[in-house]
């Protein structure tokens, strides 16, 4: 038994015997569907840009250089042909099966939706989901996609239409964070995957965790963390790929 066979036996064994996962993910989830993530090598924030993409991401750049802010949001993070890959579809089936209760995501790219997973818990919002800043009018991802000016604006009242995603200095909405947490603090297995644990509060929910087991998933050889039980060195969606 190769290594990978032999840590989704594991993780299959430590889901086996929950009865209530909850999934804690970042970009590594969606790596595997052709959405690069912040920090690997071949990450966004890896790359050459006019500004730091960790700035152009923020709230008072958005304020200050929207046609900057949306030419990196449209050529980077506006992705709206990715599939779910075999991660996104394992969770979407356990959730059908009763042993999964709760997604809670950082990404923005409703791919587990895509999945076919319906408690998805977006602790940053979604590209999907766009608002005029002046009328509130709701736009879909391809409106923005489409939109032939740089800086989206609405067709009703010319007013900006800002993406439903939470930018640095941006504070998390309340109901969600309160979901966050009391569905991870239900759990009595949690997976965390994909995630660098860095950004904050999002990653501070996992104290939350009261449970019998916490596996922490990535494929980074040294990524470790102390509240991890167990630390499986995998792509994400390989390892999922015979989950059931
Ligand atoms: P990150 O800081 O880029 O960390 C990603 C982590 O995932 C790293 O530890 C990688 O080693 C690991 N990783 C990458 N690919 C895989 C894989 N296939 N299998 C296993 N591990 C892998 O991203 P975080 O999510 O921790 O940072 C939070 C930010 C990233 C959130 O605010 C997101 O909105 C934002 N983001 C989201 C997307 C998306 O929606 N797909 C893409 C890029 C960034």
């Amino acid at each position: 038994m190769n290594s990978l066979e032999h840590d989704r036996k594991i993780l299959q064994e430590a889901i086996d015997s929950s009865r209530n996962v909850v999934f804690f993910g970042g970009a590594g989830v969606s790596t595997e569907s052709g959405i690069p993530d912040f920090r690997s090598k071949d990450g966004l924030y890896h790359q050459k840009y006019a500004y730091d993409p960790e700035e152009i991401i923020s709230h008072h750049f958005y304020e200050q250089n929207k046609e900057e802010f949306f030419r990196f949001y449209r050529e980077r993070m506006l992705v709206l042909d990715a599939k779910p890959n075999p991660c996104h579809l394992a969770l979407a089936e356990l959730e059908k099966r009763g042993k999964l209760s709760a997604i809670v995501t950082q990404n923005i790219d409703g791919l587990h939706q895509k999945a076919g997973s319906k408690n998805v818990i977006e602790l940053h919002g979604s590209i999907l989901r766009n608002y005029c800043e002046d009328c509130s009018r709701f736009y879909d991802g391809t409106f923005v996609k489409n939109c032939p000016t740089l800086v989206p604006r609405c067709p009703h009242c010319g007013g900006v239409i800002k993406p439903d995603v939470v930018l640095y200095e941006e504070s998390l909405d309340v109901h969600v964070m309160t979901k966050a947490m009391i569905a991870i603090s239900e759990a009595d297995l949690l997976i965390v995957a994909g995630t660098s644990l860095v950004v904050y509060p999002a990653a501070s929910f996992l104290n939350y965790f009261q449970g019998r087991e916490l596996i922490l998933i990535d494929r980074n050889p040294e990524k470790e963390d102390e509240r991890a039980d167990l630390v499986l060195h995998q792509n994400v969606g390989e390892l999922f790929g015979g989950i059931r």
